[in-house]
């Protein structure tokens, strides 16, 4: 196969929580063992990470803890990188965005884009929480979104759809940080003209996809990016916890943390540079044009990797000599679960990689994770299903016949690999399929298909066992030395492949083969080849897969939460409470809203005043059913617009054990308009 130069990125993650399974079936272990295959295979290849070290979720972390932020992001960037070597990983860098070298590099391209004209300044509007004296963005301010009505949706993003807006489309807004609703007030900020880009990134995208199949899932996404119309997006935030702006009278403001998490790819990989002395190095990947740069993300992070940063990129290359090269590829995986559920810290659902790895080795949970992949859809993380890989696949299949054979080749042949004799159609077939995996397996891992490729190698143990169990040669030890050699010598050269094609996924097992049969990897492909001489000595063998007991398990399944506990719920004085003013309204007329299936809007009679209420109930109640009721609803809210319509006021209802909606009601004793106490 042809040698390639490749730069592969897996998502900076955020130092503000301890990763978990979830991160590592997303954009990490994929791409590790990417890496670890291209490296066997003789290309030339870097792998680049670090810490994302700025924006919101750090800074929430921080007040939340009364601590300045260096000591969120010193504490988690050393936890996760300590994680992430004791799983495996491999990056040549694991560096973090609060470096002078980053801030340097960010603060370089986005200055490149002002003096070159590109930075729009616009004054808007932006949410200000008074108590605190600051403005609120992104995360600081959680509302329903404006496209979709998700409730915890952020002030510029929303979980739930994936769209962006600004922060006043947001509804119903309130502050994370005093509960308040937050006022709007002025502010100027940045713009990078992201629409200008729409042409050139349909285009880029197109044509790669055509070249490179990308992943139906991420095609898709983007193209619903492009049909809604790339739009301006401010790039700098009021906050005083990032890269500084670096242009006069921008004190107080930083870029926005997407705009420079991205940049840290270039930033790591100069200091990658700097540690081997050799300072132009960055460049023989980021700016040469053969580079094949591919970047592995989970999939909440589709846009900021096949949109904006491709954007940024380009507009640097449009006005500078020196040209980056742009993602070939960027397959993003969907999400793991846990026994069913989402991870959550703080209910305690799920496991840190951490504490998994203080209680079982490394290589069974790569390749419980690596066999079970959200390549396509959602998966699920299972204990049981995590014994069961181990047990009935690493130590039957694959360590069953490693036994087997070394112990056959210590007590036969001296520890020795023994000759081969005439070959019956048995054996023949068998050196054929050494040789024919290697490349089956290269050939899905090089589509991203590392799933399929992990079930290959398990094939190929699957076909050693049998072909051992087959060639029977606890009888032909006895009955004809010779033909029992050449199944030995087969099943040597067979577990010499295996080491190899399995190194990717379990490198600390394939190691110990390797060092068990005294012998190193070869090139990728030329691993199926008989690779181990006549007469060669092997070295002390170990028993490399041990089975988990069922208790073991077990008492992992037992620590989880058994009914997954809600957060305690934060305390409110009486004055707070008594500012909700909370009346018993009649229902006299519903209808569906056209765009949306959620809402219904309805008319309500609060004794003499009338008003209308947008409420979340549509899939619970057809509009007929709800006429005349008298239900309890906030009537002192904020007035806001969901889909055009006005709602003055919200409905309470609750959720009943099938998790549907049931609105609060009051018999017809009592009349409308009085006010709850
Ligand atoms: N830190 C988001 C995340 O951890 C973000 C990725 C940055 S990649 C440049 O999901
Ligand atoms: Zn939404």
């Amino acid at each position: 196969m042809k040698k390639e130069r490749v730069l592969v990125t897996s998502a900076l993650p955020y130092a503000n929580g301890p990763i978990h399974l979830g991160h590592l079936s997303g954009a990490y272990l994929p791409a590790d063992i990417y890496v670890r295959y291209k490296r066997l295979n003789g290309d030339d290849i870097i792998y680049i990470c670090g810490s994302d070290e700025h924006g919101v979720p750090i800074t929430i972390s921080a007040d939340k803890e009364n601590v300045k932020p260096n000591v969120i992001i010193d504490r988690y960037h050393e936890q996760n990188k300590s994680a992430f070597e004791k799983f495996g990983m491999s990056f040549d860098i694991y560096s973090r965005t609060s470096l002078p070298i980053h801030h340097k590099n960010a603060q370089e391209f986005f200055k490149n884009y002002y003096d070159n004209k590109l930075l729009i300044e616009k004054k808007t509007l932006q949410f200000y929480d008074n108590k605190a004296q600051m403005f609120l963005p992104d995360r600081y301010v959680e509302g329903t979104c404006p496209k979709c009505g998700f409730e915890e949706a952020r002030s510029d993003e929303c979980e739930n759809c994936g769209s962006l807006y600004e922060p006043n489309e947001l509804i119903n807004p309130k502050s994370k940080i005093s509960g308040g609703t937050p006022e709007l007030k002025e502010t100027s900020h940045w713009y990078f003209p992201l629409g200008n880009y729409q042409e050139f990134l349909e285009s880029y995208i197109k044509e790669m996809n055509e070249k490179h199949g990308w992943k139906e899932n991420v095609i898709q996404y983007c193209k619903g990016w492009f049909k809604d119309g790339l739009k301006d997006r401010a790039v700098t935030r009021d906050l005083d916890w990032g890269v500084e702006v670096p242009l006069e009278n921008s004190k107080g403001k930083v870029i926005y943390v997407w705009f420079e998490a991205v940049l840290g790819y270039i930033s790591a990989t100069k200091e990658l540079s700097e540690k081997l002395n050799k300072p132009d190095l960055w460049k023989e990947y980021w700016q040469n044009q053969d580079t094949k740069y591919i970047a592995f993300i989970g999939k909440d992070n589709i846009v900021f990797h096949t949109i904006i940063f491709p954007a940024m990129l380009k507009a640097c290359n449009d006005n500078n000599d020196d040209k980056y090269v742009y993602p070939q590829n960027v397959p993003a995986n969907e999400f793991l679960n846990f026994e069913g559920k989402k991870f959550s810290k703080s209910r305690g659902w799920g496991i840190d990689v951490d504490e998994f790895l203080n209680l079982f080795p490394t290589d069974p949970l790569r390749y419980t994770l690596a066999s079970n992949l959200p390549e396509n859809k959602d998966t699920d993380f299972y204990w049981k299903e995590f014994q069961a890989k181990n047990n009935n696949e690493l130590a039957d299949i694959l360590g069953n016949f490693i036994n087997r054979t070394f112990i056959f080749t210590q007590k036969h042949f001296e520890n020795k690999v023994p000759p081969r004799g005439t070959l019956t159609d048995m054996d023949t077939e068998m050196l054929k399929t050494i040789e024919e995996y290697p490349l089956k397996i290269s050939k899905l891992i090089e589509k991203y298909k590392i799933k399929d490729a992990v079930l290959e190698m398990m094939n190929l143990a699957r076909n050693a066992n049998k072909y051992f169990n087959d060639s029977e040669p606890s009888k032909t030890v006895k009955s004809n030395k010779e033909v029992c050699a050449t199944t030995v010598n087969i099943c040597l050269q067979t577990i010499y492949t295996l080491a190899e094609v399995f190194y990717p996924v379990i490198p600390t097992s394939s190691e110990k083969l390797f060092t068990s049969l005294n012998a190193k990897p070869t090139e990728w492909l030329n691993s199926g080849k008989s690779n181990l001489e006549v007469g060669h000595k092997l070295n002390k063998t170990e028993i490399i897969f041990t089975k988990i007991e069922d208790e073991i398990i077990q008492k992992q399944i037992d620590k989880l939460p058994s009914e997954v506990e809600e957060n305690k719920d934060e305390e409110i004085t009486f004055e707070e409470f008594s500012k909700v003013k909370l009346k018993i309204a009649k229902i006299v007329h519903a209808e569906n809203i056209k765009k949306s299936k959620k809402l219904l809007k309805l008319k309500l009679k609060l004794g003499n005043s009338k008003r209308q209420v947008i409420a979340g109930i549509a899939q619970h109640y057809s509009p007929e059913d709800l006429i005349n009721k008298k239900v309890v609803i906030v009537s002192n809210l904020k007035p806001a617009k969901l889909f055009g319509e006005l709602s003055e006021g919200m409905l309470l209802a609750v959720e009943d054990k099938n998790g549907k909606l049931k609105v609060l009601e009051v018999d017809e004793l009592v009349n409308d308009g009085t006010e709850v106490r």
